[in-house]
């Protein structure tokens, strides 16, 4: 274990000290998680090594169509050839290394690259950045600093993690920072308008069956400043619809003037709720979620809560209200 460091050559040099690497992140992986691992793969190629993704979930029907997003191996185990065949494992993206859903990861050295605050360090080497816009840009980062140039199809990674992550450059951590890198990433050939097509214009018949389902849910409360929105086993079922297909759904009633703070409890299948919270300045979903085994950042995280969708809601929006400080 070393303290962490915001400079990528140290990451850098730590690729260089091996020879076969595993790179995996978080479970249902996003953009950043995807672009982040294809570019960071290409990168160790380049580095001369041999590079491996392994995640646990399938990407989104979209980014499945990354360039060299066909190359990575969906598994419910680490494939059979580690811990033997690897000395690195690079892990994108995860505040702590249960999130990718891989038992033994640690028989292997760990690279830790994350921009999350709460990053537990489990690796040996910890390249963390709070201020990144996307770890997809910390990942392009470690290519000038190892004084190589990404090719087009890694620009369009790296500009898929960083334009996600960003809300298409909406969000507050749209920084200079972030606008500087996706220059950078447009003058090496990546495609804006090949990655919002990916991300925005790929959507299936039931996730848009879901969202009628979901909206006609939504309740206002904490006097107009908190949305709630559900999809039950019911909804589900009634839309066609899967876990998959709850993308972006939270964002809506986020567009409602005077919504400060949306929860979103999806039920895809008796037994188990999963929570996605959204909030805007400084109401922290984060520690709300913190509470129930979950994390992310502080105006978007989320959680798993075991039970019923109604026992769900019964512990996590008190937890919420409170901080809000909703008095009614
Ligand atoms: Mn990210």
């Amino acid at each position: 274990m070393s303290g962490p460091t915001t400079d990528p050559r140290h990451a850098v040099e730590r690729l260089e000290r091996a020879h076969r690497v595993l790179i995996t992140s978080h479970r249902n992986p996003d953009g950043d998680a995807l672009g982040s691992e294809l570019a960071l793969a290409a990168l160790v190629r380049e580095l001369g090594k041999e590079a491996v993704i392994v995640n646990r979930d399938p990407a989104p029907a979209g980014l499945a169509e990354l360039p060299g997003a066909d190359t990575i191996l969906v598994r419910d185990t680490l494939p059979d050839d580690f811990p033997a065949a690897y000395d690195l494992v690079t892990v994108m993206e995860c505040p702590g290394l249960d999130r990718a859903g891989f038992d033994t990861l640690a028989a292997v050295p760990i690279l830790n690259i994350d921009h999350h605050a709460d990053n537990g360090l489990y690796g040996q080497v910890n390249y963390l950045d709070g201020d990144s816009p996307a770890v997809g840009e910390m990942v392009w980062k470690m290519f000038a600093a190892a004084h190589l140039m990404p090719d087009a199809a890694t620009a369009t990674c790296c500009f898929a993690a960083l334009s996600t992550d960003t809300g298409d450059f909406r969000y507050a951590n749209a920084t200079q920072r972030a606008f500087l890198a996706a220059a950078e990433m447009v003058a090496a050939g990546a495609r804006p308008e090949q990655v919002s097509m990916w991300v925005h214009e790929r959507r299936t018949e039931a996730s848009v069956r879901l969202l009628a389902e979901v909206l006609a849910t939504l309740e206002i409360g904490c006097g107009g400043r908190l949305a709630v929105i559900q999809a039950d086993v019911g909804a589900f079922a009634r839309a066609g619809a899967g876990a998959e297909d709850t993308e972006d759904i939270v964002n809506v009633p986020r567009t409602i003037t005077g919504v400060e703070a949306v929860a979103f409890f999806k039920e895809p299948e008796p037994g188990t709720v999963r929570v996605s919270l959204r909030s805007r300045g400084s109401i922290d979903v984060r520690s709300v979620a913190a509470a129930f085994g979950g994390g992310g950042h502080v105006n978007a995280a989320g959680c798993s809560v075991e039970g019923s969708l109604e026992t769900a809601r019964e512990r996590i929006l008190p937890a919420l209200r409170q901080q809000m400080e909703c008095d009614s």
